[in-house]
């Protein structure tokens, strides 16, 4: 049947309703149902080796129109429903967001999920089923507040299976359940995502917001997705759920080799296990554990076989975000991992000498990334700068000892949610203008550069960026009850709040231009300035910065004299759905954190497939995103990584001499601190933050903070040429095929997983 005529007979049948007449949720469910039928009846992906990417967080996003990308019946059910005065994107709307991710490296295991189904390759995800997930941000008093987020519906993507399997933890008993997501490839086959949960969960163990009693392991285990800096008690709760994750993980891995008749002493031959940054470390001494104690493999063999199945991806170099468990926290935990770590160890000690590449250190501190480096047979970093900074700095040991397990993965993003659902028009145009070919092959999109010089091809562009503006602003409208201009530059900072991000450094140019605006100086164009951001609840200057951020948007969108000239719009709970409207809409993306510090960012190559240019340091993939498109269509400003590091080497940054020598940084910082501020702001908030950026400043936002103002005042200028611009805009969409994670996954296969 087609999927016109399925989706009026699942609509008649469950609701004696015709599209017509049907409620958009009725649609929903429909919809869903469809989805869901034609999923069960696409193959599984088989292979004689699978991948297993473990991770604590998939931010899958939803899941509605990207499955009916996949499924390849998105137009016609589009234009069914349009037919019907029926709009998808109305319809989504009743799709709830699964929260199941932190950021970056969450939403990058949701984009590899879909290129390794779409690249035919068998591989499943590991995670975990959070109830309330990462949680919901609420806006009081111009302050971030965290509540709950309630994801799960009755009927949705998630389908309990019948495994189960009982976890032992210290004193603690749970029994494990299986839950599944299917992953439909774009015309292709289907693997998993795998989400495990406890039986004996309690909602109703959460107190005011977020807050609940963290001893209670067994009703709260898999309730929240812990945000990235993680206070004193919920450490427990985290190696918890990281030990519940990879022993569940292990099982299944385990239980389908058997299934499918493979011996275990060959089990890299037909497994291999992707570590998502240290998180699921301990699946390496938990897959040896199991096989010992209950496969009956000597010690040596499972160490042996362990090490050839199992590959590390670092996704950092902060040294706050690298786990190193105290010893004593691992022996509450996991009691029964202790003789396999310290065996771990040992092994190490006989053979390295040097203290810095020894597992449990001086401090009885145990370090997960020097467990997967020692007992993993592949480590690779996420963009080319941050590979090398992890072979010659962060782990400049360890590469000297391994230096062949070390490799480069440049991140990629999926198209089909990036650009196919987000940007529909985009999609639309290119397809009529260089062919189909570029929804599977995204070099095609270089075909591209030989309209650079059509002015037809360069003014649909621009229209169609106009198009998501007018989009944007109608949503911003809604949600936040902020009206922006839509003949405006929109310049847009969106990803997780921290100060290596270096979001202060934008809200300072903010202030500087309010202060220009006064004093006369306007821009032809007016200016937009959006954010979105969530601050870890437990981290204080993030949400001091989200404060700045709020008063200052207060102050400036309600001065009548400014207003007319600029705009500040911080979004309320950003996350994927906001993301893939605020991206399209783009013109100037920035991605401005401290040279070394961003691994590899993958919102910037999000932006750049969508047509925004890129204000940036040479941090990260942005170091790539120049080489592809030149100087000429990227605004690169800021000390580079080396200088960088040799700052922190010498410990020769003094913020208080940039501001003293500086009139527009003293201008701005002070503002900070001012009547004005302070008559809409919180004393404590804003004064912390003024201390911390004049005394401390340890991610340097006033080392580049003017020529950051230099670079975007240029940027600024350069937009007044159309031509110019837009010819900009195209060589950013052309050249960033790159940035598909279909190459990703292909080169993760060719160099590390060997599947086909
Ligand atoms: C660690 C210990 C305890 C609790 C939480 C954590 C924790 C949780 C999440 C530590 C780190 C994270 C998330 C890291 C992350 O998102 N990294 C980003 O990964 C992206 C994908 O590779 C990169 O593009 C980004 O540059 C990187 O910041």
């Amino acid at each position: 049947m087609n999927p016109k005529q399925q989706l009026q007979e699942i609509i008649c049948q469950t609701y004696g309703e015709t599209i017509a007449t049907c409620t958009g949720e009725q649609l929903y469910h429909g919809l869903l149902t469809l989805c869901r039928d034609r999923m069960s009846q696409t193959p599984v992906i088989e292979g004689k080796k699978k991948v297993y990417y473990i991770s604590m967080e998939f931010l899958i996003g939803k899941l509605l129109i990207n499955n009916l990308i996949n499924l390849g019946i998105y137009k016609e059910i589009r234009d069914l429903l349009e037919e019907n005065g029926k709009c998808l994107a109305e319809i989504e709307e009743y799709e709830p967001e699964p929260s199941l991710g932190n950021g970056g490296l969450g939403r990058l295991a949701a984009c590899f999920l879909d290129s390794i189904a779409t690249l035919g390759l068998p591989g499943d995800g590991i995670g975990l089923n959070y109830h309330f997930g990462l949680f919901k941000q609420v806006f009081q008093d111009n302050l971030q507040t965290q509540e709950k987020n309630e994801w799960q519906e009755k009927d949705g993507w998630l389908t309990k299976t019948d495994t189960t399997f009982e976890i032992s933890m210290g004193d603690k008993k749970v029994k494990a359940v299986l839950y599944d997501i299917s992953v439909i490839g774009y015309k292709n086959g289907l693997n998993k995502l795998h989400l495990f949960d406890i039986a004996s969960v309690d909602e109703e163990f959460v107190k005011e917001g977020i807050t609940f009693d963290k001893s209670a392991v067994e009703k709260n285990l898999t309730l929240f997705l812990y945000p990235d800096d993680s206070d004193e008690a919920g450490n427990l709760l985290r190696i918890y759920q990281e030990y519940f994750l990879v022993s569940c993980g292990a099982r299944l891995i385990l239980k389908e080799m058997k299934e499918k008749g493979y011996s275990l002493h060959k089990l890299h031959e037909h497994a291999v296990v992707q570590i998502n940054d240290t998180h699921p470390t301990m699946v390496i001494p938990e897959l040896i554990r199991l096989l010992t104690l209950e496969e009956g493999f000597s010690l040596e063999e499972a160490i042996d076989v362990v090490e050839k199945t199992c590959a590390y991806t670092n996704h950092t170099i902060l040294a706050e975000a690298l786990e190193k468990w105290p010893l004593k926290y691992l022996e509450r935990v996991t009691p029964q991992l202790i003789p396999i770590i310290r065996v771990l160890d040992k092994k190490v000690r006989e053979k390295y000498s040097d203290a810095k590449v020894q597992i449990i250190d001086k401090d009885d501190r145990v370090h997960m990334a020097h467990l997967d480096i020692h007992y993993g047979f592949s480590v690779n970093g996420v963009a080319a700068i941050h590979t090398e900074i992890l072979k010659h700095s962060e782990l400049k040991h360890f590469y000297n000892l391994y230096p062949e397990k070390f490799n480069n993965k440049t991140n990629g993003i999926t198209f089909r949610r990036w650009l196919l659902s987000c940007n529909r028009e985009l999609t639309d145009f290119l397809t009529e203008t260089i062919g189909p070919k570029f929804r599977q092959d995204e070099d095609e999109l270089l075909r591209l550069l030989d309209k650079k010089e059509d002015p037809a091809v360069l003014a649909r562009l621009a229209g169609i960026k106009q198009t998501k503006k007018n989009q944007l602003a109608a949503y911003i409208r809604k949600k936040e009850g902020i009206t922006i201009p839509t003949e405006a530059i929109y310049d847009i900072q969106i990803k997780r709040l921290h100060e290596y991000k270096r979001q202060q450094m934008n809200a300072l140019y903010i202030i500087h231009k309010y202060l220009e605006i006064k004093g006369g100086n306007k821009p032809k164009t007016p200016l937009v300035f959006i954010f979105g951001a969530k601050a870890a609840p437990a981290y204080v200057i993030a949400k001091d910065i989200i404060h700045l951020i709020l008063v200052l948007s207060k102050l400036i969108n309600e001065d009548e004299e400014v207003n007319p000239y600029m705009k500040v719009v911080m979004v309320e709970n950003y996350n994927v759905t906001y993301a893939e409207k605020l991206i399209p809409a783009c013109d100037l993306s920035e991605q401005i954190s401290l040279a070394s510090k961003e691994a590899s960012g993958t919102g910037n190559m999000k932006f750049m497939l969508n047509g925004a240019v890129t204000i940036g340091t040479r941090d990260g993939a942005n170091v790539e995103i120049r080489e592809l498109v030149g100087d000429d269509n990227i605004y690169i400003f800021g000390e580079d990584s080396q200088a960088v590091i040799n700052h922190y080497a010498s410990k020769d940054y003094i913020p208080k001499q940039y501001y003293d020598n500086s009139f527009i940084i003293k201008r701005a910082v002070d503002f900070i601190v001012g009547e004005k501020m302070l008559s809409i702001g919180k004393r404590e908030h804003l004064e912390r933050l003024y201390q911390e950026l004049l005394n401390k400043d340890w991610f340097m936002t006033l080392l580049d903070f003017v020529d950051y103002v230099r670079v975007k005042e240029q940027a600024f200028a350069d937009y007044e040429n159309k031509d110019k611009w837009r010819r900009m805009m195209l060589t950013n969409i052309a050249k960033a095929g790159y940035f598909s994670s279909d190459r990703t996954i292909a080169e993760y296969n060719a160099d590390i997983w060997k599947l086909k």
